[in-house]
């Protein structure tokens, strides 16, 4: 038997029940930066987007054809292994289902690469089907350089050290590679529900 009757908890923060994962809390109105290094600045004539590795023809676009390719408008939620999640975030950019095309069947894993160096792995499927954007907008604006503009990863279901800032690329690879934060003891795969935190989890 429930031991708080319905309407006696208050007016939580949290949003509707079972929408924060266990362990976090709401950050609000707030959106912390967090990064390993300092921020990397380029010139938008020097940036570009490339998928490379087990793929037949590397891909690649520059700046301008990145901003050309159909941009998709998505509000999610997102989860930070430090433990604030923050609702109803809403970005803009082009689906990885786009950016990949068809993929051989031997590439099961990703690396996102970005400038500074920063790298992080995932399964193909947790990026396919709709899970996954490179977003250059961010609440209707140009993506700050601190939030990871001119473009970052947006993988939402996964912890948001998934989600690269400053990506400048996918590579494609029949083996799984960690990345920064997972060769240093987060969790490979990083799914905030099932609090895959660290190694081990
Ligand atoms: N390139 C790069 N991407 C990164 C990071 C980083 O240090 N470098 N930090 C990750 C971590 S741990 C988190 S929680 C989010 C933070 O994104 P934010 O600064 O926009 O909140 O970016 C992720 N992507
Ligand atoms: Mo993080």
């Amino acid at each position: 038997m429930a031991l708080v009757t319905r309407g006696f908890s208050g007016r939580r923060r949290g949003g509707p029940p079972g929408r924060l994962p266990p362990g976090q809390y709401d950050v609000g109105d707030g959106f912390p930066v967090l990064s390993a290094g300092p921020v990397p600045r380029r010139h938008l004539d020097a940036w570009d987007f490339t998928v490379r590795g087990e793929i037949a023809e590397p891909r690649r676009w520059s700046w301008a054809e990145f901003q050309r390719l159909p941009h998709e408008t998505t509000t999610v939620d997102i989860h930070c292994v430090t433990s604030w999640s923050k609702f109803d975030t809403t970005w803009s950019g082009v689906s990885l289902d786009l950016l990949l095309g068809d993929v051989p069947a031997e590439a099961e894993y990703v690396v996102a690469f970005c400038d500074g160096g920063y790298t992080t792995n995932l399964p193909l499927a947790d990026v396919l089907g709709g899970k996954a954007w490179v977003v250059d907008g961010y609440a209707g604006k140009p993506l700050a350089p601190e939030h990871g503009g001119p473009a970052r990863l947006l993988v939402p279901h996964l912890y948001f050290w998934k989600s690269a800032k400053w990506v400048r690329g996918i590579e494609l690879s029949r083996t799984d590679r960690p990345g920064f934060w997972e060769t240093f003891g987060y969790h490979n795969h990083g799914d905030p529900w099932q609090q895959q935190r660290y190694a081990g989890d």
